[in-house]
């Protein structure tokens, strides 16, 4: 297409160019501000953000920019039932084989008959990038990029010559939209050319007057990941994203598949983007239509006013929790210089920087009416992501909201809500095709066509407990909220229908007849298939013992609830072995030197709350041992869980040295290789990014801060204040963060010592304010504050 000039002003005295203002530069604040003096070279080094639905990783180039996106529905596949028709047949001949100690048979046989098809769940996608040149910017100086924690704003700012320009990039939750506002300190001096591009094969890039228009459909799982058996099903998503260009002076010129700017003296692009997917069951929805929808939302709306909106809503959530933690000379380095020397100078305000980088992270990818936190969050760029960047479920997904509720984000668990709730519904197929019983199931990992069936081989998929884990989510929920109307409607329906299967399931144990153990199954990845892992066992009997107290405030009297109640009571119980290790199997076959990621049976230590120092001394013993086996270092989730870990045995100064172990450089810098860590954007390192060691360490540094697991003899929970205060955090001060049975804290300390607490209490619930072992126990009114200081707690 030749070139057409849709709007040139030429009078000269406009391209005289004038100075405009530009806006001001904010002051830093270093725990708050993540900022480097170079552009992004990888992936990893881009900022990301987000409005839950819709995430973009800012490079930050000047001569060529890129900004890649995502839209949280573009998945491979379709909608699809992955249960295996018959499964049921082999449950017996499975349990059999493994009580005569054949564990290959049992697996083999699992793997001919037992399994979810296709083998595999399908994968989350990238969608496109946004290409912006700017000819004659390649030597720019006084260079600077930035993403403001505060407004939730990526900033890139440099001068080429003397003329300074500015790109601000944020994803607005009310206008759905990602916003891209340029600006120079010059009239008529942006000129650059905006273009499209995505990774699927099939897609188009249309000009059509001020609007760039990307489509194209979803590739096909990638073949070489199919697993054996094929039978992938084939993608039917369809995807559409445009760029409205709003330019102030200047014009555009539109080219082929691109649209050129010239001579502007700003510009704001908004893209907005939409799939056809609806639900797991549905994706009939027209992208197009969802596109224009989003952009007559924006029509008329000054940038101000979009920029004004983004922030206020963004503010609502985020301004919740504030915390205080000392800053230097050392602080208002870049944050990749920051983080390569942290090891070594250990400034808390970094621990401040990565804890609220952890909730801007879940407010950025997960929202009400969105799809859950994956993998990766929101962001990726590869047709062919790590473990598809989809949901595991044996640690991982839950893992990614284990700080929604402490740090007052409650509402962000909703996505998590509704998959459950999808689960119970695709969980309830399995449990009927795979164990020929009633109620619901889910293994290890899911899609977002909500696969329940035990996917990839038997020695790790077959692991009933996803489902389990997953729907206590809901039960926390109501504990931090005490919405009973939600535990009524949505929490015990799903509870007691996820008890209902493993009340049926649960075998007893031909070497303790009295004992009650899950199998088959595994402890999440370590030593294949096996009848009675320790961390099903913890998972179980809580889940027993919320649904029978959501039976009790709910005055339901079900048969079920007695029989839940004498099956609780025979569970096999935590075992103490012969290192004094807490036992991850029935039998005591830990081996001392195995380091495995994985430390599923402390599950009752943490999430769980079966075990702790106070009530349950010697299995909380058991548990350091096993911790000293495993080791400080793992995988990115594997150390922020042991962070949570050590807090939750009460010993800060160990669990600060795991959260040191997660902050370093992931990238080695003598040897170049991928370690774990943290990359430059702070993205936290399985290797590769995964995004659940960013919330679980916002959670571990909670969990130093404030505990609310434990609870009186009449139900009343314990809110521990500085349970577990490291040294290294000797000062400081937190205000938002939460404790179960509503209460908010407003927490100071000084030299290791607690100054002042102060209580808000939410419900009207009785207080039992915990610090240094002494109590303060009273009734309290609904919304009343109570400010304590650290004389008044008494033994
Ligand atoms: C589990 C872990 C792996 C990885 C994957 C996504 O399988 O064992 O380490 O985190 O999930």
């Amino acid at each position: 297409m030749k070139p057409r000039l849709s709007f040139l002003l030429f009078i000269p005295i406009l391209l005289l160019s004038c100075t405009q203002q530009l806006e001001p530069e904010k002051e830093l604040d270093p725990s708050l501000m993540l900022w480097y003096d170079k552009p992004a070279e990888s992936w990893t080094e881009a900022l990301p953000v987000g409005n839950g639905r819709l995430g973009a990783m800012v490079f930050g180039g000047t001569a060529n920019e890129t900004i890649q996106f995502n839209e949280e529905t573009l998945w491979t596949g379709q909608p699809h039932d992955y249960s295996h028709e018959g499964a049921s047949e082999v449950l017996n001949k499975m349990r059999q084989l493994l009580w005569a100690g054949k564990q290959v048979e049992a697996q083999e046989l699992g793997n001919e008959r037992f399994m979810s098809q296709p083998l595999g769940q399908l994968s989350y996608q990238p969608f496109g990038d946004i290409l912006l040149s700017f000819p004659g910017h390649e030597s720019a100086t006084n260079y600077k990029r930035e993403l403001d924690l505060e407004d939730a704003i990526a900033t890139v700012s440099y001068d080429v010559d003397d003329v300074k320009f500015k790109r601000e990039i944020f994803s607005s939750c009310p206008d759905q939209s990602l916003v891209i506002r340029l600006k120079s300190s010059k009239t008529n001096a942006l000129n650059f050319s905006l273009g499209m591009n995505s990774p699927h094969d099939v897609f188009d890039v249309i000009v059509d007057g001020d609007q760039l228009i990307l489509k194209g459909k979803a590739n096909n799982y990638p073949e070489d990941k199919v697993r054996a058996g094929g039978g992938y099903p084939p993608s039917l998503l369809n995807f559409e994203a445009r760029i409205k260009v709003v330019n102030e002076g200047g014009g555009l010129v539109e080219e082929e598949d691109k649209i050129r700017i010239t001579n502007a003296n700003a510009v704001t692009l908004y893209l907005v983007a939409a799939t056809s997917f609806v639900n797991y069951n549905d994706i009939s929805a027209d992208p197009a239509e969802r596109c224009e929808r989003y952009l007559h939302h924006l029509h008329g709306k000054s940038y101000e006013q979009v920029k004004a909106d983004h922030v206020a809503d963004y503010h609502k959530l985020f301004n919740r929790v504030n915390i205080d933690l000392p800053q230097s000379e050392i602080s208002k380095r870049p944050t990749n210089e920051r983080l390569a020397t942290f090891k070594e100078d250990e400034d808390p305000s970094l621990v401040a920087l990565l804890y609220q980088y952890g909730r801007y992270l879940l407010i950025s990818s997960s929202r009400p009416g969105t799809q859950p936190a994956n993998l990766q969050g929101i962001w990726n760029y590869q047709l062919s992501p790590s473990w598809d960047s989809k949901y595991t479920i044996n640690i991982n997904t839950e893992m990614n909201y284990w700080p929604a509720e402490i740090t007052n984000l409650p509402e962000l668990t909703e996505p998590l809500i509704e998959m459950v709730k999808d689960l119970s519904l695709t969980g309830q197929e399995v449990a009927k095709e795979h164990y020929d019983m009633d109620g619901w199931v889910a293994h290890h990992n899911t899609d977002i066509w909500r696969g329940a069936a035990p996917i990839n081989n038997a020695n790790h998929g077959i692991w009933p407990s996803g489902g389990a884990w997953l729907s206590q989510h809901l039960w926390w929920h109501y504990q931090f909220n005490g919405d009973k109307e939600f535990l009524k409607e949505t929490v015990y329906p799903i509870l007691k229908e996820a008890s209902r299967f493993f009340a049926e399931y649960l075998v007893s144990d031909p070497m303790h007849p009295d004992w009650l153990v899950s199998g088959p199954s595994n402890s999440p990845e370590n030593g294949g298939l096996v009848m009675g892992p320790t961390m099903d066992h913890q998972i179980i009997m809580e889940l027993f013992a919320n649904t029978i107290e959501a039976a009790e405030v709910l005055g339901d009297d079900d048969e079920l609830i007695a029989d839940l109640k004498a099956k609780r009571a025979r569970i096999a119980p935590n075992q103490i072995g012969r290192y004094g290790q807490l036992q991850e199997w029935l039998q005591d076959v830990d081996d001392p030197e195995n380091e495995h990621r994985h430390v599923s049976h402390l599950w009752g230590l943490h999430p769980g709350s079966e075990i702790h120092p106070l009530t349950t001394p010697e299995l909380a013993e058991a548990c350091k041992v096993v911790l000293a086996h495993r080791g400080d270092g793992g995988t990115g989730w594997s150390r922020a869980w042991k962070i949570n870990f050590w807090a939750r045995l009460l010993d800060g100064d160990h669990s600060f040295l795991i959260l040191k172990n997660l902050m370093v450089p992931s990238i080695n810098p003598e040897t170049g290789r991928d370690e774990g860590g943290l990359y430059t954007n702070l993205f936290d390192a399985h290797p590769p990014f995964q995004i659940d060691g960013n919330f679980g360490a916002t959670s571990g540094i909670t969990e130093m801060l404030l505990q609310s697991h434990l609870r009186d003899e009449n139900g009343a929970f314990y809110q521990d204040i500085l349970p577990a205060l490291p040294g290294a955090l000797a000062n400081g001060k937190i205000s938002g963060i939460k404790g179960r049975g509503g209460f908010e804290f407003e927490i100071a300390w000084e030299n290791g010592k607690l100054t002042s607490v102060k209580v808000t209490s939410l419900l009207g619930n009785h207080l039992n304010l915990r610090y240094d072992g002494k109590l303060i126990s009273q009734e309290t009114s609904k919304g009343g504050s109570y400010t304590f200081n650290s004389d008044q707690f008494s033994k």
